[in-house]
């Protein structure tokens, strides 16, 4: 009973939203299983915007952003492939990639794609910097129930996860909308510039559970 007790407290501390200005999650390890799930009452989307920011020094492949429902493992995911130089976006399990935006090691990047059914396009945004807008899945919803994870790359509903895909070092920052966002409020969000938190995840009100060692640190700043 007791224990019953205990689990639906920490069940419940879990779902208070937090703000997480100035703060970081740390990704300390490389393993298969830390994580952080992020919690959301949305589960039905025509359009979306994810953006994030990251530090590591990772050059194999590893999820930046999973969204998965039960029948579609990849039904919105920011997935870095290995070398620097190509980044995916997959929507409804279909995969774009984009070229050339490659970003350097151990330094904080800004990264965020955007998507919509009716264009059926993504385009990925890295440090104020767009791609080609590029044709992925249209006419399609992402339909939940939908489980977000940071730090591992989803390969079914909340599991299937695989260390040499898994992420290693530091996330912040991070932002969901229900629509594509304008050119301008990307910006804005890049450049550390005012602009509206996400209305489906909101750095500044998160819901969210980390599972296995993921640290919530002050975010490092450099001193002048
Ligand atoms: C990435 O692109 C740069 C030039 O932008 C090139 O020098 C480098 O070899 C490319 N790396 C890979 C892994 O393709
Ligand atoms: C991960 O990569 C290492 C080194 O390349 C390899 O030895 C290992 O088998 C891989 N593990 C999995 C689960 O794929
Ligand atoms: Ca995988």
């Amino acid at each position: 009973m007791l224990v019953l007790l205990l689990l639906a407290m920490l069940t419940a501390c879990a779902a208070v939203p937090q703000d997480l200005s100035g703060k970081m999650f740390t990704f300390p390890q490389e393993t298969n299983t830390a994580h952080v799930r992020l919690t959301t009452s949305r589960q039905e989307f025509r359009a979306v915007t994810a953006c994030l920011r990251f530090f590591t020094d990772l050059s194999r492949n590893y999820g930046l952003f999973s969204l998965a429902t039960p029948s579609l493992a990849n039904d919105f995911l920011i997935f870095k492939e290995a070398g620097n130089n190509e980044t995916d976006v997959h929507i409804n399990n279909q995969k774009v990639d984009f070229r050339g935006q490659n970003y350097n090691l151990n330094t904080w990047h800004s990264i965020c794609s955007t998507w919509d059914s009716v264009s059926g396009l993504a385009q990925l945004w890295v440090n104020g910097k767009p791609s080609s807008r590029k044709f992925v899945s249209s006419g399609s919803k992402i339909n939940g129930p939908i489980i977000i994870v940071l730090g591992q790359e989803q390969d079914s509903h909340g599991g299937g996860f695989d260390i040499n895909q898994s992420f290693v070092g530091m996330m912040s920052d991070v932002h969901m909308w229900d629509r594509a966002l304008t050119p301008c409020e990307i910006q804005n969000y890049m450049e550390h510039l005012s602009f509206t938190s996400g209305n489906v995840l909101s750095w500044r009100a998160l819901e969210f559970q980390t599972i296995g060692r993921v640290l919530t640190e002050d975010k490092q700043l450099i001193c002048y």
